[in-house]
């Protein structure tokens, strides 16, 4: 029997893969600051706005930035990204996202996106998606980003279900602190499968079509 109406995507880390996108652009940028940058700061990035992304990366500068000169570099590195998301296309949608979600459209679940990023729509249109989802919530309509769940309750909104009629599926811990600061149960991916808030941790997404959200 089902547990939810809908189901909430997270985008970044569960419907593609942009993440490398932008690790390589922040990557650009930390370097030409001369900011020490690997992956293990980049997985604290997962899910975090991009001005909050910079704070984190800033931690290991000595150098303080005024107020424009973080928006300036902010503004380079999505210059940079957005030109990565121009090689993106229907292919980078994986197969098993692309079963899961049709599939789970078949068996009657409402389906949502619930991203932190400001190109979301751009990035949905690249994968072919762009009319797909029943609402679209993403950094374009939310002033505080994850771990506040405020993406994820104007997603509900949007569908016009309760938080606990709706499973947020994650890859970031910031996404299942959001979901469960919401009231939202979760589904986790990677390291968000090791939260101790996550309610399913999955090994991969088609797993969604298993438990029968
Ligand atoms: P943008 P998600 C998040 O997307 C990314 O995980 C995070 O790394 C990024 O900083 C954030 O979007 C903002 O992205 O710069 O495009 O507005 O995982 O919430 O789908
Ligand atoms: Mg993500």
């Amino acid at each position: 029997m089902k547990k939810h109406n809908a189901v909430i995507f997270d985008l970044d880390g569960v419907i593609c893969f942009t993440d490398k996108y932008h690790y390589l652009a922040w990557k650009s940028m930390a370097d030409e600051l001369g900011i020490p940058f690997d992956e293990q700061v980049n997985d604290r990035l997962r899910g975090v706005s991009r001005m909050a992304s910079l704070e984190i990366i800033l931690e290991k500068s000595d150098k303080k930035y005024t107020q424009n000169e973080k928006e300036e570099i902010a503004e380079k590195k999505n210059n940079t990204y957005r030109e990565y998301l121009k090689t993106m296309s229907e292919a980078d949608l994986p197969a098993d996202v692309d079963e899961t979600l049709k599939e789970l459209k078949n068996r009657g679940y409402k389906l949502a996106i619930g991203s932190s990023s400001k190109n979301a729509k751009t990035i949905l249109e690249r994968l072919g998606l762009a009319d797909f989802f029943d609402a679209v919530s993403d950094g374009t309509n939310i002033s505080r980003s994850k771990p506040d769940p405020e993406v994820f309750l104007k997603a509900a909104q949007f569908l016009g279900e309760a938080p606990q009629n709706c499973l947020v599926v994650e890859d970031a811990a910031s996404g299942i602190d959001a979901a469960s600061a919401g009231g939202f149960d979760s589904a986790g991916l990677g390291e968000a499968a090791k939260s101790s808030k996550c309610t399913y941790p999955l090994q991969s997404i088609k797993d969604l079509l298993c438990i029968e959200p």
